[in-house]
Formats: C-alpha cells, sequence, structure tokens
C-alpha cells in the first residue's frame, strides 16, 4: 500500500519532545494498578478464553519470559517516535536480516517501551475542543490477530488502555485468528490474567478464519455502543478516541477513520504528516486496489474547517470506528472473503451506496507500522485479494466492473461463490448505483471511457506499434513507450484522449518537458494529472496528436530502439495514430 511520502517528516528529538502536550487522561501507573486489580478475569462469559488456572511451572515460566521481555526494554529508545537507527550489539545487518525475516524491527520493537510517548501529531486547532464525555457512547476496541509479535501487540493493547478515556473504554477483544506461534499461547493467557484489567478479553479462532471473519466474530461478542477496529501493530495517540465517539453520538451513520500515521518498518520512528494540517483520504485503482489522494477543494469548502470530518471516498480499512447496531444494518461484512484484500473497498462502496458516511476525524490519530509483505501465510488460494474483490466488483460496481475485468480477466471465469445474499443485502437496503458512486462521493475519479473523445489501444500507422506504460507506471514521472499491438485491450495499452485534452492513463497524464533524447527529440513523460497546459493535446486534421503548449507532434521511431517522441508536426506517417474508439465528443 502506498502512501504519499512527500507528507512525512522527521523532526529532531527536541522538536518531538516540544510537540508532545501531555495528556491528562493517562493514568499513573500506581492509578493503573488501583483501577485495574490483577488477578481479575472477565466475567463469565462462554465465548471468552478461561484458562486461569496455572500450575506452578506455568507459572515461574510465563513469569521468567515475561521478565526477560521487560527486561530488556531500553528507557528512552525512540521515545517520542525519534527514528533508531543504531543499537549497540547490532549491526545493520542484524536489523536489515530481522525485517527482512519479521517484515518489521522487531529487535527494535522488543527493546521500546511498550507505552512510549508518540508526539502529538494532530492539528493545533484540535488541543481547544471539548468533548462531552458524560453522554459519549461507549466503545469495545476490537483487535484481530494472526501470529503477530509478541511486542507489537502488547503495544496496540497498551497504549489503547493507557490513551483511552476509561469510563468510555468498555472492553478491548482480542480476536487470535488461530495463530501458532509459541508466545500467543499459554503466555499470552498468563500475560492477560496478571498484567491487564478484565475489560480487556480474549477469543480465541478455533480455526483459520481471516482477517474479515476475524472481525466479524469480535462484533458477534461485542457490547459497547460503539466497535472500534484497530490492526495488531498501533500505537494509539492523544484522545484518538474521543473524537470518534462525538461524531457518531452525533451522526449514527457516520463511520469514522482515524488519520493513519506511519510507524516506519525499519526503524520505528512515528512519522506523520510535517505541517499537521494536510492528511489524504482514500481513493481507489480499478485495479482494485486502495490508494491515498489528497483532499479536493469541494470538500474542504464543504467541511469549512481543517479539524471537521472530513469524507473520504474509501478507506484502508484496518482502523475505524462504527455505530455497533449500525454495523449490522448496513451489512457487517461479506463473511465470504478470505484472509485479507478487498474487505474495506466493499464497506467503503456499500456505507457510501446505502446511505452512510465515511469520515476521517482529523483530531484521531492512531499510528500503524506498515510491513512490506504478510508475516502470515495464505492458507488455499493465495490471491485472496483479486477473489475478494471480484466479489465485491460483482455486487457494488454495476457495469464499471468492466474496467475491473481489464485488470483481472482471469476473475470472469472462476469461481468466486456465492453473491445472493450479498445482492439481496443490496437490493433491501435499496442502495444507490456506483455511478452514482462514482458522481457524487468521488467525482475526481477518472473514467477511462466517459468524457472522453477517443479511447483503447493507440496505433502508429506507420508500423504495428501502440503507446505502452511498459509497466512503468507505478513510477512518477516516467518515460512513455511503445510496443507491439496486443491483439485485445490490457491496461498498459489502454490510453484515453479526455475531453479536456488530456493523454492519459488512470491517474498519469502525458506531458512534454525538456528533456531530450540521444537525437535531441524531445522524450514524452507521463506524471500525475494536473490539468495543466503542458499536459493538453489536440487531434489534427491529418490524424496527429499535437502538443499544445509546445505545437510538437507525437511521433513513433520504429527502428530500434524502438520509442515515441514528440517532434516537429510534419504529417508524415508516423505522426499519424488511431484510436480503438472515437466516442464524437
Ligand atoms: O488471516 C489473517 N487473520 C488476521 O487476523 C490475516 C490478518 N489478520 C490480522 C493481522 O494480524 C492484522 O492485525 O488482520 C490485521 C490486518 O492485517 P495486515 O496488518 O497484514 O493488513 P495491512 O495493514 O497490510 O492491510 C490493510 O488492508 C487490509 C485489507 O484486507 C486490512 O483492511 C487491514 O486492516 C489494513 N490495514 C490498515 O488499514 C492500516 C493502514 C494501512 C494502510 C493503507
Ligand atoms: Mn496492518
Amino acid at each position: 500500500l502506498s502512501y504519499n511520502k512527500d507528507l512525512l517528516n522527521g523532526s529532531p528529538p527536541e522538536e518531538y519532545a516540544q510537540l508532545y502536550s501531555n495528556n491528562s487522561d493517562e493514568l499513573s501507573p500506581s492509578e493503573q494498578t488501583r483501577l485495574f486489580p490483577r488477578l481479575v478475569r472477565p466475567a463469565e462469559n462462554s465465548f471468552f478464553s478461561h484458562v486461569t488456572n496455572f500450575s506452578k511451572e506455568e507459572i515461574s515460566k510465563y513469569e521468567a519470559l515475561i521478565l526477560a521481555d521487560e527486561s530488556i526494554i531500553i528507557p528512552g529508545l525512540g521515545e517520542y517516535g525519534v527514528p533508531v537507527e543504531h543499537l549497540d550489539g547490532f549491526s545493520k545487518k542484524d536489523f536489515e536480516d530481522n525485517v527482512a525475516k519479521e517484515s518489521f524491527n522487531l529487535i527494535l520493537s522488543d527493546r521500546i517501551s511498550y507505552t512510549r510517548k508518540i508526539p502529538d501529531a494532530r492539528n493545533p486547532l484540535c488541543e481547544s475542543q471539548t468533548y462531552q464525555e458524560d453522554s459519549l457512547p461507549v466503545a469495545s476496541v476490537i483487535i484481530i490477530f494472526n501470529n503477530e509479535r509478541w511486542s507489537p501487540l502488547i503495544r496496540t493493547i497498551e497504549t489503547t488502555l493507557q490513551r483511552s478515556p476509561q469510563k468510555k473504554l468498555k472492553e478491548i477483544i482480542l480476536v487470535d485468528d488461530f495463530s501458532d506461534t509459541e508466545e500467543l499461547k499459554g503466555k499470552l493467557d498468563y500475560y492477560l490474567y496478571t498484567r491487564l484489567p478484565s475489560k480487556v478479553k480474549l477469543l480465541r479462532l478455533k480455526k483459520r478464519s481471516g482477517l474479515i471473519r476475524a472481525r466479524l466474530a469480535g462484533a458477534q461478542v461485542a457490547t459497547g455502543d460503539v466497535l472500534v477496529f484497530l490492526d495488531s501493530h498501533c500505537e494509539v495517540g492523544i484522545k484518538w478516541l474521543e473524537p470518534m465517539l462525538q461524531r457518531i453520538k452525533e451522526q449514527r451513520n457516520a463511520v469514522l477513520t482515524p488519520i493513519i500515521d506511519i510507524i516506519d518498518d525499519k526503524n520505528l520512528a512515528y512519522i506523520y504528516s510535517g505541517d499537521k494540517t494536510h492528511f489524504q483520504i482514500g481513493s481507489f485503482f480499478w485495479s482494485g486496489h486502495f490508494t491515498w489522494i489528497p483532499v479536493p477543494p469541494r470538500e474542504n469548502e464543504r467541511r469549512k474547517s481543517a479539524i471537521a470530518p472530513t469524507r473520504s471516498p474509501t478507506m484502508a480499512g484496518g482502523l475505524f470506528a462504527i455505530n455497533r447496531e449500525y454495523f449490522w444494518e448496513i451489512g457487517s461484512y461479506d463473511s465470504q472473503m478470505d484472509v485479507w484484500g478487498g474487505e474495506n473497498l466493499e464497506m467503503s462502496f456499500r456505507i457510501w451506496q446505502c446511505g452512510g458516511l465515511l469520515e476521517t476525524i482529523p483530531c484521531s490519530r492512531v499510528g500503524h507500522i506498515f510491513r512490506n509483505f504478510h508475516p502470515y501465510s495464505f492458507p488455499g488460494s493465495k490471491d485472496t485479494h483479486g477473489i475478494n474483490t471480484a466479489r465485491l466488483v460483482e455486487v457494488w460496481m454495476d457495469d464499471y466492473k468492466r474496467f475491473f475485468y481489464l485488470h483481472r480477466p482471469e476473475l470472469k471465469d472462476i469461481d468466486i461463490g456465492d453473491l445472493t445474499e450479498r445482492k439481496n443485502l443490496r437490493h433491501n437496503l435499496k442502495c444507490k448505483s456506483f455511478k452514482w458512486y462514482l458522481e457524487k462521493i468521488l467525482p475526481e475519479k477518472f473514467i477511462p471511457d466517459e468524457k472522453v473523445q477517443a479511447y483503447g489501444r493507440m496505433r502508429a500507422v506507420e508500423s504495428n506499434l501502440c503507446l505502452d506504460n511498459l509497466q512503468n507506471n507505478m513510477d512518477n514521472p516516467y518515460t512513455l513507450g511503445v510496443y507491439s499491438c496486443h491483439s485485445k485491450l490490457y491496461p498498459s495499452q489502454y490510453f484515453s484522449l479526455s475531453d479536456l485534452g488530456e493523454l492519459r492513463q488512470e491517474v498519469q497524464c502525458a506531458e512534454v518537458g525538456t528533456q531530450t533524447d540521444k537525437k535531441k527529440r524531445y522524450i514524452i513523460t507521463m506524471f500525475e494529472c494536473h490539468g495543466g497546459a503542458n499536459q493538453k493535446w489536440i487531434i489534427t486534421q491529418s490524424g496527429g496528436l499535437k502538443h499544445q503548449e509546445s505545437n510538437l507532434c507525437l511521433t513513433v521511431i520504429s527502428e530500434e530502439p524502438i520509442s515515441v517522441v514528440a517532434a516537429k508536426c510534419d504529417s508524415s506517417n508516423a505522426q499519424i495514430w488511431t484510436f480503438d474508439y472515437y466516442t464524437g465528443n
């Protein structure tokens, strides 16, 4: 998952220390002990794990393990979320190997206090916000995990306990999705029994269920007014919960996400948007992947204040709050989705199309370790993201599913399970169309064959070469290329000439800059679309494509090395192009 790194900065330690305003709601250790007498178990409830009897051997074994964990913690390490690049006794390679093995720096995580202070990343306007605490709904925080490592899991739990208003935190429900690591068995039972208040409960699933069904299981046993879901490697910030509860109190059908800050996987730095005022909201790619976009100007106008609830077309999925009853009313989750992926877009589209609101609450911030790979297995199909997404596309996207299948043609012909129940849900809730969603909720989203003059493969008449992104479209910018025309239309060769004159793919537009190739011909750069003059093209009378700003024409170079450039217009065959489809616009 990508995140706009431009928004991030790492501030020096002093600055972090200054930025951290003391949270009066945090409990001192002695108060914590008073409020959470040890050796208290959750109330009788058959859903939860009931290990309360430990043998003498087990007690001494688990005590020793937990004390050993505590003994390696280095006070002050990573405090205020500063990056830790070096640790005595470990080489750079030790760190790198550890990240490659664990998906994040576990050596460091194990040595950083579970409740280190993190910077107050909130917009300063948040400090003067008040919440009607007595009348706020109470929350059940649901933390699901499969084989999560000990220290990030405990850190998620401990920061939630420490930084949530105690009266509003009804319970924390840990859902163990059938982990098989040793430390999450008896040791976790024992830690819960001896170190955590009774409001922390543990639900152990009897078989591997995947994150979607794990969340459903947690939601089924939750009793709070509001469900708050967290991944198992988070650090919550100051007053992270209150603003979300306040908003749900006011607006029952609002589904809320905090701003998600980055905990760096390599040095565990707490990284947040530099000036505290800019953050991103969710969008999606036609390939079915989630992505971030800046808050559009129209939304800034609507919300008026920089800390007001900010509408978000989609959410990342892991961290959100929702009224518990509304969660069930609006269709909870598609329980046939496996392991990982897709449930976030499914829920996002569903909420908007069926009358709810999806918002980011700027005064609520939670850190999350962004990892480069999944540190758990995928039993059965490895492509749960693809299959889960095909399910949501079939139910929610109407004819726009054509763009998804353009990316994933193979998913058209495989069994993705029965959809009757989800289609009935959409029908019964009288949900709106995906076209409505695109027009009203995400009007910025480019639709490759709407509001365009032409689209499809763009073939050079002189040769059987077509414009092609050469799979470089994950880079920004990249140099546009040509390749033998495919026999079918695939995303790499799908270009549109928009009504605005952009020669574009999904989010990137062709422009002519100052860069030239070895023969001094101007190369064509694909760069994020921005509506500027250097991204405008017009079809010429001879069937060429002229760049308006430079008056140069798109020219194919058919001899090796083949390429496409901008050159002086001359109406030669090398400058004549045809699109698959013309709309007449
Ligand atoms: O089989 C599983 N069972 C589980 O319980 C697989 C995973 N899990 C747990 C896992 O231990 C973790 O706590 O589920 C949680 C999410 O798994 P991650 O952390 O591997 O997911 P992610 O952070 O890479 O992915 C994001 O997208 C997912 C799509 O299915 C989920 O919605 C994640 O919750 C979501 N995470 C976030 O939104 C945090 C911000 C990331 C971004 C952008
Ligand atoms: Mn995660």
